[in-house]
C-alpha cells in the first residue's frame, strides 16, 4: 500500500477493482464505511456481483482478463474530457520526457521484439537525454514524441465502444465508473484504487497494476490522503515475507539478486556499478548491500573478500513456483522443504504438481496439520502408495498464537505480537526449527573441505546459545549496528559501504534505534495529526505512513489543497513539516536542485507513465488470457508476447471449441486459502461445507442445470465435481457481439479435514505473468455438464 488502512476513511472515491475486500479484507470496510459517511463513494468492478459490490455506489461487471481495456478506456476518458491534473502530471511524472526514435508500437508489439526468445530488447525504449545525462523535457506536453502524447495516442484506441465490446461491460455502467472516479482529478479531491488477486493473477498481472498507477498519476491521486494505489496483501505476513527477500530474484530489502548471466555481476564492484543508479535514492544501494553482507557473514565479510559477495549463489534460472514444479516434474530436484504451504490444493494445474512431488527423494513438510500435500502419496489423494518412493517427514509447527515475533501488514506496519499460549505436543515455532537446523548443520559440516559448503559455514549465526534463538537479537540485527561502537544505528541514513555498519534489512532500519526501543511494540493510539497515528507500531521506510507525500504539495511546496494537506515547506523553519514523516529530504527547499523530485526513489525523481523496465512493454497493452473465448480486438497478438510457455505435457492448453466458458477462482470469508486452517475447524466447515461453482441463471437454463445439482467442470488439465450455485450474481457477457458465459468457484477445497471437496486448481493452467510469473488463476476456459 502507498497509504494505509485507516487512511481509507479520507477517500472521496474508492475504486475497488480485482479485489473483494468485504469478504477477504473485512477490516478495510471499517474505514470505507467511514469514508461513505463522509460522502465518499465506492465503485466495485468485478466479473461477479460480490459482497463488496453490494456495498458499492456504482457496480460494473467485466469479463475476467480485461482490466487493461477497462482502465485504458478510463485513461482515454480522463484525457478526452480534460479531467487530469495537468500540473501534477507535468511536474511529477515523466509525461514531459521525450522518447527516442527507437520506440515504436505496431499491431500489439512494441519495438525490439524477438519472437524466437519471446522477449524484448528494452534498450529500444530509451529517453532523450542532454549531454550531462538529464532527460530532455517539454513541460507543455505538446511534443509529438513526449511520453504524454505517445500515451495519449496509445490509449486513444481504447474508446468506450471498443472497450465495452471487449470487457462485456454495459456501456451505461462503464460511463458511470469513468465519471464517478475521474472526478477525483479535481484539486481538493482524492481517489484510491484498491486491488488484490483479481488484478495480479493474470498473464498481464504486472501491467494491470501499472495501468492503475498511470490512471492515478494522471488524476494527481498519489501521495495524498485518501489516494494512492493500495495492494491489499494476502497471508497475514506476506508483506513481511516479500520485504525480507522471500522472492527468488531478490535479496532482503528488494536488492536484486546477482546473476551468473550478467558478466558485471562476477564481482561485487561490477554488481554495484551495474545496479546502482547515479541519481535518486537508490544511489545509496552500495551501503545497503555491503551492510547486508556484513549482517549475514559478520567477521567473515572483509574488504579483501568483497564482504563475502562470492558466498552468494549466482543462479541464472527462474526459481518461481511454476519453474520449481517444472524442475521437480523432470526429476531435477532431490528434495524439498515445505514451510507452511499446500501446493496440491493452492498450486496451478494441481494434478501435475501432485505427480511432480512423487519425483522427490524426500520432502519435509512443516505445518500445523497433515495437509493434502504431505499426504499426496496416500490413497485418498488418488495415488498408489506402492509406486511412490518419496520419503515424507512431517514436523509440527506452532501456530501464530503460540509464538512471539513481528508481522508486517499491508500498511507496511511492523507489529509485534506476544505469545498467547504455549505450543502443544511437539510443535515448535518455525524460527526455532530453522535455528536448530542451522546449528546442527554447522556442526555436521564443520570440517568440510568442499568449496560448496563454505558459504554456509561462513554464515554468522549469532542468536544466542540456547536451543531457542534469542528473538531480540534477530530484531536488532534487522535494524543494524555501527560495528565500530557496537551500538544500534538510528536508521538507514547511517549505513556505510566500507564494512563498518551491518543491517539485516535496510528498509526497516530505524525501528529499533536504541536498546529497549523496539518500535514495532509501540501501541500509542493517540492521533498525532491527520489520523496517521505515527506512534502506533512502525511503518517502513522511516515510519512514513503515506508514500510519495511530497506530491501532496505543489512545486513551490504548498499543499495543492487545504483538505488534502500532508506535508509542506515551512520557509521560516527551512524544512518540510506536517502530519506525516516527509517522503523527501526534509531540508531540501522546493527551489533547490531536486526540490520537486516527489518520487525520489526513481532516477529522475518522477513517476513513470512510460516504464521502459517491464518485460512486456513500456505502456500496458491488452492481450487476451492464455485461454480466451474471443480473438483480441486490439491487435493480432492474442496473448502476452513476453510470457513463458511451458511444454505441453506440463501445461495442456484448452480452446474455445471444447471449452467455451470463462472460469475464475476466488475466496470466501468462511475459508482460508488451501483450507487447512478452516476445513479442520468444525464450525467453519459447517458454514461452507461443499465445493460449489457459481453460474448465471441463463447458463444454467442453457445446459439444463438447477440450483444444487451436481456438475462436472472440465478444462484441458482435468475435471472436478461440484454443486451448482445458480445465481443472479453472474450475468452472461456480450463480447464482440457474442454471448460469453463466465463461472466462478472457490479454490479452498481438498480431500482432508471436515469439509472436503474437489480442488479447483486441478483445472487451472501453468502459465504466468511476463514479469513475476504469478499464475493465471483468474481467467481460463472450461466446460460444465451435469454429473449424472
Ligand atoms: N476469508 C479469506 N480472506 C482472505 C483469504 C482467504 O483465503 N479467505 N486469502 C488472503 C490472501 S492470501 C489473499 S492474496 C487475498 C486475496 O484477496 P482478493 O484478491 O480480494 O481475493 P479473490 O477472492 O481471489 O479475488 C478477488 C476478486 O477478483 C475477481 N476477479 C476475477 N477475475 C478478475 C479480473 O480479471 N478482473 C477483475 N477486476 N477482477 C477479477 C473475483 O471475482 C473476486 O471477486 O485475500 C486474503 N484474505
Ligand atoms: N486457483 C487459485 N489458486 C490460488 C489462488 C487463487 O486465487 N486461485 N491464490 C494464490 C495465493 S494469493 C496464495 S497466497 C497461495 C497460498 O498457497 P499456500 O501458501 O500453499 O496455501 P495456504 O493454505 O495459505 O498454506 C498455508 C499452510 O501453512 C500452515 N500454517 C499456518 N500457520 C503456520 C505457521 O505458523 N507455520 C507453519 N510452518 N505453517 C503454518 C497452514 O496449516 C497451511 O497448511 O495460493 C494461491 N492459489
Ligand atoms: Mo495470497
Amino acid at each position: 500500500m502507498t497509504n494505509h488502512w485507516n487512511d481509507l476513511q479520507h477517500t472521496d472515491c474508492a475504486l475497488i477493482i480485482g479485489a473483494n475486500p468485504a469478504e477477504n479484507h473485512p477490516i478495510s470496510f471499517r474505514w470505507l464505511t467511514k469514508a461513505k459517511e463522509n460522502g465518499g463513494k465506492i465503485v466495485s468492478v468485478d466479473p461477479r456481483f460480490t459482497r463488496t459490490s453490494s456495498q458499492a455506489d456504482v457496480y460494473a461487471a467485466l469479463r475476467s482478463g480485461t482490466d487493461i481495456p477497462f482502465v485504458g478506456g478510463m485513461i482515454n476518458y480522463a484525457i478526452e474530457n480534460n479531467l487530469i491534473h495537468k500540473e501534477y502530471v507535468a511536474k511529477y511524472t515523466n509525461a514531459a520526457f521525450i522518447v527516442k526514435e527507437g520506440y515504436d508500437f505496431k499491431d500489439g508489439l512494441f519495438s525490439g521484439y524477438d519472437e524466437a526468445k519471446r522477449a524484448y530488447d528494452k534498450t529500444k525504449w530509451g529517453i532523450e537525454t542532454t549531454e550531462d545525462g538529464k532527460p530532455v523535457k517539454d513541460e507543455t506536453l505538446e511534443h509529438p514524441r513526449s511520453v504524454f502524447q505517445l500515451m495519449k495516442k496509445h490509449y486513444s484506441r481504447y474508446d468506450v465502444k471498443t472497450v465495452t465490446t471487449v470487457t462485456g461491460t454495459p456501456e451505461e455502467d462503464y460511463l458511470k465508473v469513468c465519471k464517478t472516479f475521474c472526478e477525483t482529478g479535481k484539486v481538493g479531491k482524492a481517489g484510491t484504487i484498491l486491488y488484490a488477486m483479481g488484478t495480479t493473477q493474470h498473464t498481464v498481472g504486472s501491467q494491470n497494476v501499472r495501468i492503475y498507477a498511470i490512471l492515478q498519476l494522471l488524476l494527481g491521486n498519489i501521495g495524498l490522503p485518501g489516494g494512492g494505489i493500495n495492494a491489499m496483501r494476502g497471508e497475514s505476513n506476506v508483506q513481511g515475507s516479500t520485504d525480507f527477500g522471500l522472492l527468488f530474484d531478490n535479496l532482503t530489502g528488494y536488492l536484486g539478486a546477482p546473476k551468473a548471466s550478467v558478466p558485471e555481476h562476477a564481482t561485487l564492484k561490477g554488481y554495484l556499478e551495474k545496479e546502482t543508479p547515479k541519481t535518486g535514492y537508490w544511489s545509496n544501494k552500495p551501503k545497503f548491500v555491503v551492510s547486508l553482507l556484513k549482517s549475514w557473514y559478520g567477521a567473515n565479510a572483509t574488504k579483501d573478500n568483497e564482504f563475502g559477495y562470492q558466498f552468494l549463489p549466482k543462479g541464472n534460472k527462474n526459481y518461481s513456483h511454476m519453474n520449481l514444479f517444472n524442475a521437480m516434474s523432470k526429476g531435477e530436484l532431490d528434495g524439498a522443504f515445505l514451510f507452511g504451504t499446500n501446493p496440491i490444493v493452492g498450486g496451478p494445474n494441481a494434478g501435475k504438481e501432485k505427480e511432480a512431488l512423487g519425483n522427490l527423494k524426500w520432502m519435509v513438510a512443516i505445518d500445523l496439520w497433515e495437509t493434502e500435500t504431505s499426504a499426496f502419496w496416500q490413497k485418498e489423494a488418488g495415488s498408489d502408495p506402492s509406486k511412490i518412493n518419496t520419503e515424507v517427514f512431517l514436523l509440527p509447527a506452532s501456530s501464530s498464537f503460540e509464538k512471539e515475533g513481528s508481522i508486517s501488514n499491508s500498511s507496511r506496519w511492523m507489529q509485534y505480537r506476544w505469545k498467547a499460549i504455549d505450543s502443544r505436543g511437539e510443535a515448535r515455532p518455525d524460527l526455532d526449527i530453522i535455528h536448530e537446523f542451522a546449528l546442527k548443520l554447522k556442526k555436521l559440516y564443520a570440517n568440510s573441505p568442499k568449496s560448496a559448503d563454505k558459504p554456509f559455514l561462513a554464515l554468522d549465526w549469532n542468536y544466542g546459545n540456547g536451543e531457542e534463538p534469542d528473538i531480540d537479537l534477530v530484531a536488532k540485527e534487522i535494524n543494524g549496528y555501527d560495528l565500530k561502537t557496537g551500538k544500534l544505528i538510528a536508521n538507514f541514513g547511517a549505513l556505510l559501504d566500507d564494512g563498518t555498519t551491518s543491517c539485516g534489512n535496510w528498509i526497516y532500519s530505524g525501528f529499533y534505534p536504541e536498546e529497549g526501543k523496539n518500535k514495532s511494540k509501540n501501541r500509542d493510539n493517540k492521533d498525532t495529526g491527520g489520523e496517521h497515528y505515527l506512534n502506533w507500531s512502525y511503518a517502513w521506510p522511516m515510519n512514513r505512513r503515506i508514500l510519495y507525500n511530497r506530491a501532496s504539495a505543489d512545486a513551490s511546496g504548498q499543499p495543492w489543497s487545504k483538505e488534502k494537506a500532508v506535508i509542506w515547506w515551512d520557509a521560516a523553519q527551512k524544512k518540510w513539516v506536517g502530519k506525516d514523516v516527509p517522503d523527501f529530504k526534509a531540508v531540501t527547499a522546493p527551489t533547490e536542485p531536486g526540490g520537486t523530485g516527489a518520487f525520489m526513489m526513481n532516477k529522475d525523481g518522477v513517476a513513470l507513465l512510460f516504464a521502459p523496465t517491464l518485460n512486456d512493454g513500456p505502456f500496458p497493452e491488452h492481450y487476451e488470457p492464455y485461454e480466451s473465448p474471443i480473438p483480441n480486438a486490439f491487435s493480432a497478438q492474442e496473448m502476452n508476447p513476453a510470457t513463458v510457455i511451458f511444454e505441453e505435457n506440463f501445461n495442456k492448453r484448452g480452446f474455445k471449441v471444447d471449452y467455451p466458458i470463462v472460469a475464475t477462482t476466488y475466496r470466501v470469508s468462511e475459508h482460508w486459502q488451501s483450507g487447512t486452517m478452516t476445513r479442520n475447524q468444525e464450525w467453519l466447515s459447517e458454514l461452507a461445507g461443499h465445493m460449489f461453482i457459481e453460474m448465471s441463471e441463463e447458463l444454467a437454463k442453457e445446459i439444463g442445470i438447477k440450483n444444487k445439482d451436481k456438475v462436472i467442470v472440465s478444462s484441458a488439465r482435468g475435471e472436478i465435481k461440484a454443486y451448482a450455485m445458480v445465481t443472479k450474481r453472474y450475468k452472461p457477457f456480450t463480447v464482440r457481439g457474442k454471448k460469453v458465459h463466465q463461472i466462478g468457484m472457490p479454490w479452498h477445497f481438498g480431500f482432508k479435514g471436515f469439509a472436503t471437496g474437489d480442488t479447483a486448481n486441478r483445472l487451472t493452467p501453468h502459465i504466468g505473468d511476463a514479469n513475476t510469473m504469478i499464475p493465471e488463476y483468474k481467467a481460463f476456459l472450461c466446460n460444465v455438464r451435469r454429473a449424472d
